[in-house]
């Protein structure tokens, strides 16, 4: 199968916005091309085609482009009907698109932050990042009590696409950290949803792999810690 015409993403292997376009793309089943993006060096083409915050994901559809995860989930949700990511139910979309905002806005700076520092800082941020999760748990108690696998539903979702994509990062900070974020005791529910959505195929083929990206993320841990001693 060749890719639709003209459909490219630009990416970076690290980025878990990105692996949320390449996991919607692939559960709908539609052909694309990659384009791997250097951060530290941006293609004329990347900085031509979001030249708003000049970053990943942009996806180019026959020339044209979109830019922000989010806002490219709902394109590709609204352009390729087949397998549909959200739920018909309106108030059941609302609620999706509540959590995922909840997610960027909420636990992923909290996430992204504890990766950079220590001592008495690094021990309050990581309460704030367990009183996130602890209310992602109840987002999945309360708000989507189905007993499906997956947040809303038998198969992923756009949830299960947005917060999964960023699997492999939180399992590297968690490592890199020393920390446990997702316990058993405390979040049961989530431990099971990570536990159906590693083993899926799409996901295994999709995420980034584990000790590459731990790698890249002790190092920038070292860079941030050491220029915060001098
Ligand atoms: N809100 C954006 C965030 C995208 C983002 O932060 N991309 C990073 C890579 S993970 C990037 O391109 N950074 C380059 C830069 O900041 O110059 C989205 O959801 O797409």
């Amino acid at each position: 199968m060749g890719s639709v015409k003209g459909l490219k993403l630009h990416g970076m292997w690290a980025s878990s916005f990105c692996i949320r376009v390449e996991l919607a793309l692939k559960l709908k089943g539609i052909p694309y091309e990659y384009v791997e993006e250097d951060l530290e060096n941006k293609s004329q083409m990347l900085v031509h085609y979001n030249p708003v915050y000049k970053k990943v994901p942009v996806l180019i559809d026959d020339g044209k482009s979109i830019a922000e995860s989010m806002v490219i989930l709902e394109y590709i949700e609204d352009k390729w009907k087949d397998y549909p990511l959200l739920p018909e139910d309106l108030y059941m979309r609302a609620k999706v698109q509540f959590w995922a905002k909840f997610f960027d806005e909420k636990l992923l700076p909290s996430c992204h932050s504890i990766a950079r520092i220590e001592g008495e800082e690094l021990e309050k941020g990581i309460n704030e990042l367990l009183e996130n999760v602890r209310t992602l748990e109840e987002c999945l108690e309360k708000d989507f009590s189905g007993g499906t696998p997956f947040f809303h539903g038998e198969r992923p979702g756009f949830l299960d696409i947005v917060i999964g994509a960023s699997f492999s990062a939180y399992k590297a900070i968690e490592e890199a950290v020393g920390v446990q974020l997702v316990d058993p005791q405390r979040v049961p529910l989530l431990v099971s949803w990570f536990s159906a959505l590693k083993d899926l195929p799409v996901f295994k083929d999709t995420l980034t792999p584990h000790d590459k990206l731990l790698c890249r993320i002790k190092s920038f841990r070292e860079k941030a810690l050491k220029s915060q001693r001098v």
